[in-house]
């Protein structure tokens, strides 16, 4: 049994303990290769990643029209002159950019844009889903699948026939945030429902979920939800919480994961890069717990300000798990804060971090920058105990980071 007692070695070892421990990505926005268009990849949609649109339309005079209406390979010239060209890349974003390019091999150095296109354009999407999940050391993701966007249903219905990397995941965002919407779509599929929710039409929606799940195999349903997200609540959301989405959480066995704290459309002119962040309530999050026992939920809150209460409620709730540093909290210095303190409040009973990739190579650089701020947490928590006299092995740590970045999740859903 090898023992890491110098502080030195401790940090070495987990660096790479964690490097190679292969992740399970349980939130981001890509999809199999069978989803076709849907999976984004490629060096100008890296460019043009809504997190980079808001820092480019920061300090570009263009009107916000004129950028959106731009072809998407002029928006990714403009990024790339802008922030790369013009300034020093320094925002987590844009070096997250050059740090996926570099692990593929690519010579950033160069600052040849039109090189690094003829690299992508030379890929098979399914050889690079290979090649990008292996350099991110990846074991599989959770897709983000929302069958109200009209692109995405036909895919399941012809008969998705799976792909173990990528894992389904219900979003209700669509259902539960605007039913005004959901409601007609649904009736379009075949369920008997009416605006009002009676309870007919709650069996229906019921009926959507449980057959959904299935199909898709979700190992989860999700939704954002805004600052002010309350429950119960007398709104159509609040009765489809109650009626259809716990019930069919805890019948089917699935968790709730909620991300609350999202302001949408602050400024409906950045379209997709137009959410802002606001305090929430923990308490809703506590009382949904306590109140459904049989029911597990896992949550990320967008305010670091949330994050303390937040890991507190934790310690109270074995059917609530914590998730990543969710969207603007994705940014080492917030990261390593998060893990520390989650760290030193729930132990390791707490997944670290989600990449949230909507670009296929993003997980590249979201997976490499947070585990070095994990690794750097795990390893001053590993020197204190050393301190003490205690000492771990290396077989220990790699079994806490197999926790940390993998086993955390699966154990929480009850699947291997
Ligand atoms: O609601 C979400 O899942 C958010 O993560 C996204 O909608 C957001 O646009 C994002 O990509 C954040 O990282
Ligand atoms: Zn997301």
């Amino acid at each position: 049994m090898s023992h890491a007692t110098d502080t030195v070695d401790i940090r070495e070892i987990v660096a790479r303990t964690v490097a190679k421990t292969p992740v399970t990505d349980l939130h981001t926005h890509l999809y199999a290769p069978a989803f076709g268009p849907l999976l984004l990849w490629g060096v100008d949609e890296m460019l043009t990643y809504h997190y980079l649109a808001a820092e480019l339309l920061r300090v570009s005079n263009m009107p916000y029209d004129a950028y959106w209406a731009l072809p998407r390979k002029q928006q990714a010239e403009l990024v790339w002159r802008e922030l790369f060209i013009e300034r020093s890349p320094v925002g987590e974003a844009c070096r997250g950019v050059l740090t996926a390019l570099d692990r593929l091999g690519l010579d950033v150095s160069e600052r040849d844009l039109d090189a690094y296109r003829t690299y992508f354009a030379d890929q098979r999407p399914e050889d690079h889903v290979d090649t990008v999940l292996k350099t991110a050391n990846l074991k599989c993701v959770v897709m983000t699948n929302d069958l109200f966007d009209a692109s995405e249903r036909p895919v399941w219905l012809k008969g998705f026939d799976g792909d173990k990397r990528f894992h389904a995941a219900l979003r209700l965002d669509g259902l539960l945030n605007d039913w005004g919407r959901a409601c007609p779509a649904m009736r379009e599929w075949g369920y008997d429902v009416e605006p009002n929710l009676g309870l007919k039409t709650l069996g229906e929606v019921r009926r959507f979920l449980d057959e959904w799940i299935l199909r898709m195999d979700a190992l989860y349903m999700a939704a954002s939800f805004p600052p002010d997200f309350a429950f119960p609540e007398d709104s159509p959301r609040g009765r489809l919480i109650e009626s259809c989405v716990l019930p069919a959480g805890r019948d089917n066995g699935v968790p709730f994961a909620m991300m609350i704290g999202v302001k949408r459309n602050v400024n409906p002119a950045l379209k997709l890069a137009a959410d802002g962040v606001g305090l929430s309530n923990v308490d809703v999050v506590a009382r949904l717990c306590a109140d459904y026992p049989d029911n597990r939920f896992m949550v990320t809150m967008l305010a670091r300000e949330n994050q303390h209460e937040l890991c507190v409620a934790a310690r109270k709730f074995r059917n609530l798990l914590l998730f990543g540093c969710w969207w603007f909290l994705n940014n080492p210095s917030l990261i390593e804060e998060m893990t520390r303190m989650r760290m030193e409040l729930l132990g390791l009973s707490f997944v670290p971090q989600h990449s949230d990739a909507r670009v296929l190579e993003q997980v590249i650089y979201k997976w490499e920058h947070s585990r070095a701020s994990v690794a750097k947490v795990l390893s001053s928590k590993y020197a204190d105990l050393v301190a003490t006299g205690w000492q771990v092995t290396e077989s220990e740590i790699a079994r806490d980071a197999t926790r940390l970045l993998d086993r955390n999740f699966w154990d929480f859903l009850g699947r291997s």
